[in-house]
């Protein structure tokens, strides 16, 4: 871990950490790798492993990165809330014979996915001169949707000098408001500390709009205006972009399957938008500063937006690093995949782009349920006095990694199937853990059992 720290105002990047209790339940309709995983099982601590290796990468390469925990699951407030009553053990039994999927609902490591976990505007773009956080409500599945608390409670401590950061509630938990975070979210700018564009990328408009037919749309217009305005972006600084319905009928069930944006640069598929043209001639229009906009326009006779799903490449995490070029993060299925690791070589061969290299990296646990490089992280862009700002056992030092790795391999399991959520020991063993884990990321006390 010896790389250079980028220095001035540069984005971090939160990922989650894997919880205890990850496993393959296919609740996710329109994410076709939720539904090929289910009822697989699973290998939690593999899971946990290979997402702390993914943060010490990035730390390796110079980037500043952070970590955001897991939640409590199975998460017992809710199945109390829907009437199950007893002990511990008893509601875990009562819920797996009359319910085995709210037990599965109850007991998704999901939260780990923190591009879902809130929008996030960096202080260079907002009204005030603050990051503001909104996160997000998740509301078309069950066990997503109960995420939202924790999480924000979760990035008020994380992020806790209000001089620096706002923390708005998340959006009422409603179709009409259906928000799924930094997923559908991308910035460009000529530098990180300048005021940059936000594009806000939806699914679904007014209910007479043509939208996806097969597959749910998750994000809506609705819930992306109000951001733009709680956030208080200039109205010529934020577009509105609607998603390609066909796309989420192909299994594009977030934008950042097919498309990603840093700094200047946007790489995306053709059929990532319904009018991509005019959403290049809005930002080419729009964009200030020293460099100019670059997009990467993939076609779909090059690769398919099947392709594209099966390999994750629009998934991977493009970074600035120390020399001003790019890198492209990417899961090990896109390397595997001979059409997507072809696009990728022509991405570095290009001239034209300043992306100049790749790192490959092995996130098949997550992968199996749809989690990606670029899901797996929250991107924040922070000052160095927003850094120092935030709670600072949140970042991943050397001690902090070896710290981490070594609770993994006392807390977690490797093997996992759904029959074990009902296992009352599962849950103390669980509990346990993030016990331990607020500790070592010195959070306080962020759950529901530590708090009652
Ligand atoms: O919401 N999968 C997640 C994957 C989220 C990926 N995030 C981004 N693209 N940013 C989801 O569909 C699967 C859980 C299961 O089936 O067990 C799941 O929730």
């Amino acid at each position: 871990m010896g790389a250079v720290k980028l220095s001035g105002t540069q984005e971090a990047n939160f990922d989650g950490l894997v919880g205890p209790t990850h496993n393959y339940a296919g609740l996710s309709f329109g994410n076709v790798a939720s539904a090929r995983s289910a009822e697989r099982p699973s290998n939690p601590r593999e899971a946990v492993i290979q997402g702390l290796k993914k943060m010490r990468k990035m730390r390796d390469l110079g980037l500043h990165q952070g970590v955001l925990p897991p939640q409590e699951r199975p998460y017992l407030p809710l199945l109390r809330r829907l009437g199950f009553s007893g002990t511990d053990a008893q509601i875990l039994d009562k819920v797996r014979q009359q319910s085995p999927a709210l037990l599965a609902s109850a007991s998704s490591a999901s939260a780990m996915w923190t591009a879902n976990a809130a929008t996030v505007s960096p202080a260079a773009d907002t009204g005030d001169g603050r990051v503001h956080f909104t996160p997000a409500n998740l509301c078309t599945h069950l066990h997503r949707a109960i995420e939202t608390e924790t999480t924000a409670r979760i990035l008020k401590a994380v992020f806790p000098d209000p001089s620096h950061f706002v923390h708005h509630p998340a959006l009422p938990s409603t179709p009409m408001l259906g928000d799924e975070g930094a997923a559908n979210h991308t910035r460009l700018c000529a530098d990180y500390d300048e005021p940059g564009l936000e594009l806000f990328v939806y699914g679904r408009d007014a209910d007479d709009q043509p939208g996806p037919q097969r597959y749910p749309a998750r994000q809506t217009r609705t819930a992306s205006e109000a951001l733009i305005r709680m956030h208080e972006l200039p109205r010529n600084r934020a577009l509105l972009v609607q998603q390609h319905p066909d796309a989420i009928d192909q299994g594009v069930f977030h934008n950042d399957v097919i498309a990603v944006g840093n700094r200047e640069v946007l790489l995306f598929h053709e059929q990532a938008f319904v009018d991509s043209k005019q959403m290049r001639s809005w930002i080419s229009t729009h964009f200030r500063g020293r460099r100019r906009p670059v997009f990467i326009e993939v076609p779909e006779a090059e690769l398919s937006v099947r392709d594209a799903v099966d390999a994750y490449l629009f998934n991977s995490q493009l970074i600035c690093t120390a020399d001003d070029s790019m890198r492209m993060i990417v899961a090990r299925e896109c390397r595997d995949h001979p059409r997507a690791w072809a696009t990728v070589q022509k991405i570095i061969d290009d001239a034209a782009n300043p992306i100049a290299g790749v790192d490959v990296l092995d996130l098949r646990q997550s992968m199996n349920n749809g989690g990606g490089p670029a899901c797996l992280r929250l991107r924040v862009v922070l000052s160095e006095d927003a850094r120092a700002a935030v709670s600072p056992g949140s970042w991943l030092t050397s001690k902090r990694y070896t710290d981490l790795l070594a609770w993994a391999e006392k807390h977690y399991r490797e093997h996992l199937t759904l029959d074990d959520l009902a296992d009352p020991q599962l849950l103390e063993e669980s509990r346990t853990a993030l016990d331990a884990l607020t500790r070592i990321l010195n959070l306080g006390s962020i759950y529901d059992f530590q708090r009652n």
